[in-house]
């Protein structure tokens, strides 16, 4: 298929005003009818035939303005149904399919999901229901009409509010109809039918309306939907209170499904997630999960006005909803939990996955603007980077014009299909300012990379940053412009307090943040004793790289006074990953790692500091992963140096801490019964990292403790952290425990995928094997994606040593894997194949091998147009 380029735009020709859809459940064939309200877009070029995408579909029966058309009035193809002479103005056009949703295993369109009916239409699933314009562009009301058997779909769920409903007189069924009086594109199409059961509560927003809200899920989960559901009105509370945001409609249902293709979807007023971001208990859940259905929650939610009220005009847009809707839950998050710790994640996040991104062949920018399959976009680039540069207007502007900005987008945009450009038009307008250089973050690609060189002038009590930024080249992108950049920059003392930051001859900077706009340039600061140490990028004001000549003293200066909490962290971070780099090389020249007591005496000096919350040590102790040290090496990478490394540097902390260690994990113990809340869950990851740091050089002490805390935990975040340390050393506590595991949560299958997950990740020569087996066990199989990420997408991953094994067996695995899951499921098998993207960053011998499974995967036939993209442009 040949590339779509967001210059080939044009309006739709044929606008939808009104689509009434009458949809009858079966399991194997369901009947749609539908109706749709068809004019001439005024401003298209003219006259034009009226071209409505399908994807493997057949209409039965095709009328306009009530006639039944000829066959040959019309031509149907498996992409679509084309009318070359539709009447000139304003007509009805109705259409008749019928589709089997039990054969659906793509799981885009209508289809099932244990036993229940669901469906999932962004990008171009509705496609795969109806023949439409399938396009966000389109935007129309619609009224849908659900039929099922009273038994099999005793609850019928659609968009909008729910205006009538009854039993089918002289059958075994029943009906609901839902209006929707907001038009939306059809991508936030949804219906769900099935055996549900529901938590419900109301809510009353800030105009006093009352909304009915359901969280709905498998009968019999309706315990492990509470968290889900209080997130849901904490998400609604916020919403109004950061940005005025009301909710809409007089119901807000939200269905768990146990098969999904990604985390959750928008869909208006009735939002389908995966279960995982919607089922928990203590029992069930860790922390983590809990912190994520919050998120998820929110995000979902906060797509109703970024997003559903306001969409994008086309696919290239897609950054506009995605990106702003993260920031947007990341604020969320923030004010619901730590904010510094919420950002030291979310950068985490950024650089494990999006810097990764940019580095290799899959790099595009936050608004590609060509594609071949645009659900290879939703990426780590146009969500995460994309939430980055909304936070860089923000820091830009400063909090009031930036909210002034989003009020003047909310209001000029509402009910319409908008434009990167005319988001970025409403902060130039509300604040006053020219943005044209900052549009170059959704056009360039890469990270961008600043050096930085200070000059001291003691006398004159001056400090000069000279300021460098690169912007490396990417696929189709060989040279760049210079960025504007937010700098948030400080000045520790030599007391260890903050300076103020007065430009010479030009003041004080506004807010601390320094704008570079240019290849190079010098700022010079001036009342600034000698001693003084700059602390660059606080907060992580901009998504780049920075190389400053600060010497490790200066490292250990900022770990222990800089008042920026992120930047305290990335000193110890930055500490570590220049230890790690050059104890890799000893190790590939066969030498000694070296011993840092320096580094060692940081982490104890910051263990040591009881005003630091908890959540924020652990990060602080949770040294580099073995992928953000590949990233930072960037070329000839050995990810056995890397682990080796790692591991030394592990051992080291265990035994050089092990005293404070212990106390601490001793005094952070559980007190009362579990709670997920931000403190509680904080103690328990600090705590859970003594243990796995106190466990890394092996002793049979720590083992055993490791396993003493499996056995007697009373919630997942414990019992699983114990069972990830065990599951580092080989030794019959790991096995047994293991096997405990999965007899204890056989019939629960989201909790199996933690079992499969931590095995795949187990860093030594016999997961190969294991994963094998595991592939072949009764509880996984390929039809569902969440079991193949954690299986499969653990290894690929997560597993640096194991997929990348020098023979190639890793990489031959997971190749495996994509052939076989590409007939059942295409975008899932893509996303499993983009764990090729750093291929060419790895020494020679796994380079050759990554690159020949690439090649087997380029060489085999009727390829889905989804794997044979990322393959593609893996290679190319
Ligand atoms: N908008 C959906 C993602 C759809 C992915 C389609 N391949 C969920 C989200 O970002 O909120
Ligand atoms: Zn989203």
């Amino acid at each position: 298929a040949r590339p779509i380029r967001l210059s080939d735009y044009r309006p739709p020709d044929w606008l939808v005003d009104t689509v009434d859809l009458d949809i009858a459940l079966h399991p194997t064939r369901t009947r749609v009818r539908s109706r749709l309200r068809l004019r001439p877009n005024p401003q298209a070029a003219g006259p034009a035939a009226v071209v409505l995408d399908g994807d493997d579909i057949t209409p039965l029966s095709v009328r306009i303005d009530g006639v039944p058309m000829a066959d040959s009035a019309y031509l149907a193809t498996p992409d679509g149904l084309t009318i070359p002479q539709p009447p000139a103005g304003p007509f009805v056009l109705e259409i008749e399919t019928e589709i089997d949703p039990s054969a659906n295993t793509k799981l885009m369109g209508l289809y099932r999901s244990s036993g229940n009916y669901c469906t999932q239409c962004e990008a171009e699933g509705f496609r795969r229901i109806t023949f439409f314009p399938d396009r966000p562009d389109v935007m129309a009301v619609y009224t849908t009409r659900i039929e099922a058997d009273r038994d099999e779909a005793p609850v019928l769920l659609g968009n909008g509010n729910l205006i009538e409903q009854g039993d089918v007189p002289g059958t075994t069924r029943h009906f609901a109809v839902w209006h929707d009086p907001f038009p939306k594109p059809c991508y936030l199409f949804a219906l769900v039918g099935g055996r549900l059961g529901a938590r419900t509560a109301t809510f009353t927003t800030m105009s006093g309306r009352t909304v009915a809200l359901g969280v709905y899920v498998e009968s019999g989960k309706e315990e492990r939907a509470g968290y889900a559901l209080e997130a849901l009105e904490r998400s609604m509370r916020w919403d109004e209170q950061a940005f005025g945001r009301e909710y809409d409609l007089d119901v807000f249902n939200i269905v768990a499904v146990a098969d999904f293709n990604m985390g959750a979807m928008e869909n208006k007023g009735l939002n389908i997630f995966n279960d995982k971001y919607i089922l928990a208990s203590p029992e069930t859940a860790t922390d983590a999960d809990y912190a994520h259905i919050e998120a998820v929650i929110a995000h979902e939610y906060f797509h109703n006005w970024t997003g559903n009220r306001i969409t994008c005009r086309d696919w290239f847009q897609l950054c506009l909803k995605e990106g702003l809707t993260v920031f947007r839950d990341q604020e969320f998050s923030s004010d619901m939990r730590s904010r510094p710790v919420k950002r030291i994640a979310d950068v985490r996040v950024l650089r494990g996955h999006q810097f990764v991104e940019d580095a290799g062949p899959l790099a595009h920018p936050v608004r590609p603007d060509t594609y071949r399959e645009i659900n290879n976009f939703y990426t780590a680039t146009v969500y995460e980077k994309g939430a980055e540069v909304v936070r860089m207007l923000e820091t830009l502007l400063g909090r009031e014009r930036f909210r002034a900005g989003m009020d003047l987008y909310f209001t000029r945009h509402d009910g319409r299909a908008a434009t990167v450009e005319e988001f970025v038009a409403c902060f130039a307008e509300a604040a006053g300012t020219d943005l044209s250089q900052f549009m170059l973050w959704y056009a360039q690609a890469g990270t961008p990379e600043l050096a930085v060189t200070r000059r001291d002038d003691a006398q004159a009590g001056t400090l000069s940053l000279e300021i460098a930024q690169v912007l490396p080249p990417t696929p189709g992108q060989p040279s760049k412009l210079p960025m504007v950049i937010p700098l948030a920059l400080g000045l520790v003392g030599p007391d260890g307090d903050d300076l103020p930051i007065r430009r010479a001859g030009h003041g004080p900077v506004e807010r601390g943040v320094l704008v570079l706009t240019r290849a190079a340039e010098t700022f010079v600061l001036e009342g600034v004793p000698a001693g003084t140490v700059p602390s660059l990028n606080r907060g992580f004001s901009a998504p780049v790289k920075i190389n400053a000549d600060l010497t490790s003293d200066d490292l250990r200066f900022l770990a222990a006074h800089d008042s920026d909490p992120f930047n305290r962290w990335q000193a110890v971070q930055t500490l570590a990953s220049e230890l790690l780099i050059e104890n890799v090389a000893v190790i590939r020249a066969g030498g000694a790692v070296r011993h840092d007591g320096g580094f060692v005496h940081a982490l104890a000096a910051v263990l040591a500091d009881e005003r630091l919350a908890p959540a924020y040590v652990a990060q602080v102790l949770s040294i580099p992963s073995e992928g953000d040290i590949a990233r930072d090496i960037g070329r000839d990478v050995d990810p056995e140096a890397i682990y080796l490394a790692r591991q030394a540097l592990r051992r080291a902390l265990g035994n050089d801490l092990a005293p404070t260690l212990r106390i601490l994990y001793e005094r952070l113990r559980q007190d009362g019964p579990y709670s997920p809340d931000a403190a509680s869950a904080g103690r328990r990851a600090l705590r859970n990292v003594c243990l796995d740091l106190l466990a890394a050089p092996g002793h049979p002490a720590a083992i055993a403790l490791a396993a003493a805390q499996y056995s007697e935990a009373d919630n997942m975040t414990d019992r699983m952290a114990a069972l990830a340390t065990l599951a580092l050393h080989d030794t019959p506590e790991r096995e047994a425990a293991l096997a405990d595991f999965f007899e204890r949560f056989r019939a629960d299958p989201l909790v199996i995928d933690k079992w499969f997950a931590l095995q795949a990740m187990i860093p030594d020569p016999g997961t190969l094997d294991r994963v094998r087996g595991l592939a072949a066990h009764p509880a996984f199989s390929l039809a569902n994606p969440n079991r193949v990420r954690a299986l499969i997408g653990s290894f690929a991953q997560a597993n640096h040593t194991q997929f990348n094994r020098a023979d190639g067996e890793g990489y031959r695995l997971v190749v495996d894997t994509v052939l076989a899951l590409d007939g059942v499921n295409p975008q899932v098998a893509a996303r499993l194949a983009t764990a090729f993207r750093s291929w060419r960053a790895l020494e020679p011998t796994r380079r050759a091998a990554a690159r020949a499974g690439l090649e087997r995967l380029a060489g085999t036939a009727s390829l889905s147009r989804d794997v044979a993209d990322i393959v593609e442009r893996s290679l190319g």
